[in-house]
């Protein structure tokens, strides 16, 4: 049964479970919710990069800080097909466009996102955005046109989150998911560890995640990826067993949610990851890119499927299960 009164002390105790025995709790769950050999594939493309006038401490885009990232303006619809047909033709069902904005404008190139929605649904691939904030029209606008997920992350906990950003509150990012709920688009929420916060606000954003009306359809766990010209580029290297950890604890509290392997793979082995899909991940990031950091190639990937013997989930799954 999934539960949206999870308390605090309870996510407290999931967490903080002997690892192994977590590990296995978080297996068994898996196995009742998911077919544990699917994962599924999305790929994603930074379809407008750098310059963002946000100040997320961990970020290569925001133009306040000097990464190295140069600032490129709104790709064409043509070519943004065209990386989705090739992510097709690897194996991916979902394809996610990023965009470097503080929120949507009603402007020129929002209507050009709406094309693009359009042209990736056409392709039957599941269309995901993450755009920054939207208003309810907005998120209306992007559901017409085709948009199956908003990925609008919470980050951290809402107590460390002034720590990490100052431009914006929690409270306006609670608004756009809601926004997003309302024009009936499935949301994709998680957050990033690594990012100095304590294990009490991992806990913390798990709880807000796990307690929101409806559980988000996708929840990426993303370790911190530290880019020089950022202010965490010193922070140290995540902790596989805390990733491991959290990823558990997000199968547990939501069970039929697809919890993502996201940001640092490139920084871990094979057999970590392999850790975190035992442990309950069921969604990668694929392509050698992921908005402008590396990431595993399709190459490796496959060649890791191969050897766990993982299959990639098929496009809108959920809803040909539903139709019968
Ligand atoms: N600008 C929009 C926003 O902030 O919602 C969309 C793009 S933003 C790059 C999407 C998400 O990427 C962020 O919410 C954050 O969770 C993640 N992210 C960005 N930089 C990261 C990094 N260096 N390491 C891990 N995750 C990162
Ligand atoms: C998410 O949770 N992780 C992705 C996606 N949603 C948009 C982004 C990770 C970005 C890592 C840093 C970069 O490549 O710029
Ligand atoms: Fe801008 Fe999004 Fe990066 Fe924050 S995370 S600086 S909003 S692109």
């Amino acid at each position: 049964m999934l539960r949206n009164n999870w308390t605090l002390t309870e996510i407290q105790d999931i967490y903080n479970t002997p690892l192994l025995e977590l590990i296995y709790k978080a297996a068994t769950i898996h196995r009742d919710y998911n077919d544990t050999a699917e994962v599924q594939v999305c790929t994603l493309l930074s379809i407008k990069t750098g310059g963002c006038p946000e100040d997320c401490a961990y970020c290569p885009q925001a133009a306040r800080y000097h990464t190295g990232v140069e600032v490129q303006s709104l790709m064409q619809k043509d070519i943004v097909l065209e990386y989705a047909a090739k992510a097709k033709a690897a194996g991916s069902t979902r394809f996610c466009m990023g965009a470097a904005w503080r929120e949507v404008r009603n402007n020129k190139d929002f209507d050009r996102v709406l094309e693009m929605v359009k042209g990736v649904n056409e392709m039957g691939m599941e269309v995901c955005c993450t755009l920054g904030m939207l208003d309810g029209e907005q998120a209306k606008k992007l559901a017409d046109a085709g948009l199956y997920a908003y990925n609008h992350n919470l980050d951290t906990s809402s107590e460390y989150y002034s720590e990490i950003i100052t431009t914006r509150t929690y409270d306006e990012r609670l608004k756009t998911l809601d926004n997003v709920r309302k024009a009936g688009v499935t949301v994709c929420c998680g957050g990033i560890i690594g990012l100095g916060e304590t294990h009490s606000d991992r806990i913390k954003m798990l709880h807000t995640l796990s307690t929101l009306p409806v559980h988000p359809e996708s929840v990426p766990i993303n370790a911190l990826v530290r880019v020089k010209g950022t202010p965490l580029e010193n922070n140290a290297k995540t902790d596989v067993w805390d990733m491991v950890r959290m990823i558990a604890t997000a199968r547990i509290l939501m069970p039929a949610t697809m919890v993502r392997l996201s940001a640092g793979r490139a920084e871990m082995s094979l057999a970590e990851q392999a850790l975190c899909f035992m442990a309950g991940a069921n969604s990668i990031f694929a392509g050698d890119k992921l908005l402008t950091t590396p990431n595993p190639s399709f190459d490796e990937d496959n060649l890791m499927f191969g050897l766990l013997g993982l299959k990639p989930r098929e496009a809108f799954k959920q809803e040909k299960e539903l139709v019968g």
